[in-house]
């Protein structure tokens, strides 16, 4: 029914949007009010958080892929614990994420179809292959402290429903994000051996990373809208330094070599300068030419035919649930 409202409004909407509709709604978000549901929003706004909190969604999803490949292989009864209970807090994100973007009128079947398709997208990252144990610690480390930097500034996104998932999100992904830091630290305080598979994974899961961060700004389609509308509150770039920086000063601590031979610490701009990004690899990955993207694909779809009787199972049981509760007290 709500969803089914929200869409009606949403085809009024672009019927409905005259200058000086769209400069009230701008001037709202000039003066740092939060949008929420039942506002009136322009559709491309609506549009455009769709597109970002879905594919979001879908990439938490996808991303406990790399780490599930782990879980029967983790090298003690922690670290398996760990890292269950780490997969476990991403399903929860893909679910508040997905549940945040059904507030905008599209329903999770619809989502999950494009996904399922491979219409949607998710992040590029998560089509890398977990080869060694010091993979699930990269993951914790980089990914993890690369979604944190692009999310924090999420948590005062416009769209309401949206900040208020992502609050929770980054306090579980700084948890991750230190787990897979200590992971990184015991492998490269260990043998010569396990030191050189903390950096061996270092050296593949580094620009994958950084890359994480999306096209240069000059190439980003949605940055300067989604920026005047405070949906991002920094560009790809600017946030993309900014896990350089902090990450930098970690490795230098575990005594790991970013594998970057360009990589320079720049007086002028306080901050480091790195080698050129491979964006060809980039969007051969996006485009679903990476190492596992067809993998990645066809295991979530096995996951949803797989999953088929337990969605049956929970809707016949909301609907007796649901007779159950309107039988006339009378008749009990
Ligand atoms: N991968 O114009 P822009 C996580 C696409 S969660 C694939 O710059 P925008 C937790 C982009 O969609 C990680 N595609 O786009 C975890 C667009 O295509 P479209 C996910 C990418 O939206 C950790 C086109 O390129 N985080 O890691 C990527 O303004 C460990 C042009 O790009 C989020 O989703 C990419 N990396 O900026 C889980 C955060 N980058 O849609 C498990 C929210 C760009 O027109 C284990 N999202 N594209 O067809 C965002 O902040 C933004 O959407 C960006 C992209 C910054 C990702």
């Amino acid at each position: 029914m709500y969803t089914q409202a929200l869409s009606l409004e949403k085809q009024q909407n672009t019927s409905q949007e005259d200058p000086e509709r769209l400069s009230r709604f701008q001037a709202r978000i000039d003066a740092e009010e939060r949008i929420e549901p039942t506002d009136w929003m322009p559709a491309a706004y609506r549009q455009t958080l769709v597109r970002q909190i879905s594919q979001h969604a879908h990439s938490e999803i996808i991303g406990m892929q790399p780490e599930g490949n782990w879980l029967t292989r983790a090298p003690s009864l922690k670290r398996k614990l760990q890292l269950t209970a780490k997969i476990q807090d991403e399903a929860g994100h893909g679910l508040y994420l997905y549940g945040a973007a059904e507030t905008l009128g599209v329903s999770r079947e619809e989502l999950v179809g494009q996904l399922l398709s491979g219409k949607a997208k998710y992040s590029s990252i998560f089509n890398y292959p977990t080869l060694s144990w010091a993979d699930i610690g990269a993951i914790g480390w980089l990914v993890d402290g690369a979604a944190i930097m692009n999310q924090i500034p999420i948590c005062r996104c416009s769209y309401g429903p949206y900040a208020r998932a992502m609050v929770l999100i980054c306090k579980e992904e700084s948890f991750h994000q230190r787990q897979g830091y200590e992971t990184m630290m015991a492998l490269a305080r260990g043998t010569p051996e396990q030191k050189d598979m903390a950096q061996d994974a270092l050296n593949r899961w580094w620009w994958p990373s950084v890359m994480m961060f999306g096209p240069p700004d000059k190439d980003s389609v949605h940055s300067e809208q989604a920026m005047r509308w405070k949906i991002k509150r920094f560009t790809n770039d600017e946030l993309r330094q900014k896990f350089v920086d902090a990450t930098v000063p970690q490795a230098k601590y575990l005594s790991l070599e970013i594998p970057d031979p360009e990589l320079a610490w720049n007086e002028a701009t306080q901050h480091w300068d790195i080698g050129p990004i491979d964006w060809d690899e980039f969007w051969r990955v996006v485009k679903g030419d990476g190492p596992c993207n067809r993998q990645r694909l066809a295991a979530k779809r096995a996951a949803h035919e797989d999953g088929a009787w337990v969605r049956e199972a929970a809707e016949a049981f909301a609907a007796k649930r649901a007779a159950r509760r309107t039988v006339p007290i009378a008749a009990e």
